[in-house]
């Protein structure tokens, strides 16, 4: 087990509110919500972020939209923004790839 906080959440090994978990995603809600519906979706499987997939990755991350398609049309949410960071200075904090869902507000764009 890598020393990767989201690692151990996919693992069982730190607890979080699960929304959702199959054999390669876990999600759960973020702990510091910045909408209504803030929801985490994340691969079991380890990759560090977007600039690190190798060309066989490209399923498994393209999953994390079908699974937050998949959340959202089971809680009834028609609109809501999904958001990818990329890198400290895009706003990535934890380094494990990750799919935000935001929802349950209205959104700006450019966002901030
Ligand atoms: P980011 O795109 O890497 O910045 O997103 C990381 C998210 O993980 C952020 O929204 C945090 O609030 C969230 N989070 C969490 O849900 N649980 C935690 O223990 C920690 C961060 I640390």
């Amino acid at each position: 087990m890598s020393d990767c906080l989201f690692c151990k959440i996919a693992a069982g090994l730190i607890p979080c509110d699960k929304v959702y978990e199959d054999d390669d995603y876990v999600a759960f809600a973020d702990i510091n919500p910045q909408a209504p519906v803030h929801i985490l979706v994340v691969p079991r499987r380890h990759i560090a972020k977007v600039a690190d997939m190798a060309p066989a990755d490209g399923n498994l991350v393209g999953g994390l939209f079908d699974v937050a398609a998949k959340i959202c049309a089971e809680k009834g949410i028609a609109d809501y923004r999904l958001v990818i960071n990329n890198g400290a200075e895009a706003g990535q904090s934890v380094f494990h790839i990750h799919l935000h869902i935001l929802a349950g507000r209205s959104f700006g764009w450019p966002p901030g």
